[in-house]
């Protein structure tokens, strides 16, 4: 089996899709976690876009972009988390293609800088939630979003569904509770192990602190957590 070291940074969601498919896929694999403020040589070196994941595999390739990652993991290590058939894998690539967009809308709710911007950016959210659901219920029955059989999907989804519980438990949003086959997908994908790369507790502590440093609008919302460096 190749070594693989995963670079990151901790609160990263794009570096815990990848993490989530080395698990899925049971491969050992090593992280480094760097400073998003102090990112080293060796890191600005082989990440093209001088961001994280970057999959470094047996001290010789770096792979970057999630996407990119997660899909090469699936060609290379059993087992395989896309469907097997070619319409149904083109449907789940058509919504792993929507992450970006559906991600920014709970990102850029979290990172708004006052309250204005925060209710624009929320309002954005339930246009991605219900567009989740249609697709959700297209799909069937769950847990996961091909059913019984995780996915690539599941993988992409399940950072962003879990920083909307954190952000909705910073500052109440209540917009979940609209689209029930998306929270029951959302709650099926946190109870799922390979989603956690770190102690629950501790990562939203984690996520709290984060939005603390960056001085956000929602941070005056954020009570008792330290904002020293990790
Ligand atoms: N499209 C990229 C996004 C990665 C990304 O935005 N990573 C953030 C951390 S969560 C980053 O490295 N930001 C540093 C920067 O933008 O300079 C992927 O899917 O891997």
């Amino acid at each position: 089996m190749a070594k693989y070291l995963l670079v990151s940074f901790k609160t990263c969601p794009w570096v815990q899709r990848a993490a989530i498919v080395l698990r899925e896929k049971n491969v050992a694999f090593e992280f480094r976690h760097i400073e998003p403020d102090n990112r080293p040589d060796w890191f600005l070196a082989i990440s093209p876009h001088k961001k994280v994941p970057v999959l470094r595999i047996d001290e010789k390739v770096s792979l970057f972009e999630s996407n990119a990652i997660a899909e090469y993991l699936d060609e290379t290590i059993a087992p395989r988390l896309h469907p097997d058939d070619p319409i149904l894998r083109a449907i789940n690539r058509a919504w792993t293609d929507y992450v970006p967009t559906f991600a920014s809308s709970v990102t850029a709710t979290g990172y708004a800088v006052d309250e204005a911007s925060y209710k624009t950016s929320a309002e954005k959210i339930p246009v991605a939630f219900e567009r989740l659901e249609r697709a959700l219920e297209k799909q069937g029955a769950g847990p996961f979003f091909n059913g019984a059989k995780y996915s690539l999907v599941d993988a992409a989804y399940a950072p962003f569904l879990q920083r909307y519980f954190f952000l909705n438990r910073v500052r109440p949003l209540g917009v979940i509770e609209k689209f029930p086959r998306l929270k029951a997908w959302a709650e099926a994908l946190i109870k799922r192990p390979s989603t956690h790369s770190f102690p629950q507790g501790e990562f939203e502590t984690l996520y709290r602190r984060n939005l603390k440093r960056r001085n956000v609008w929602v941070s005056q919302f954020v009570a008792d957590v330290a904002v020293a460096a990790e």
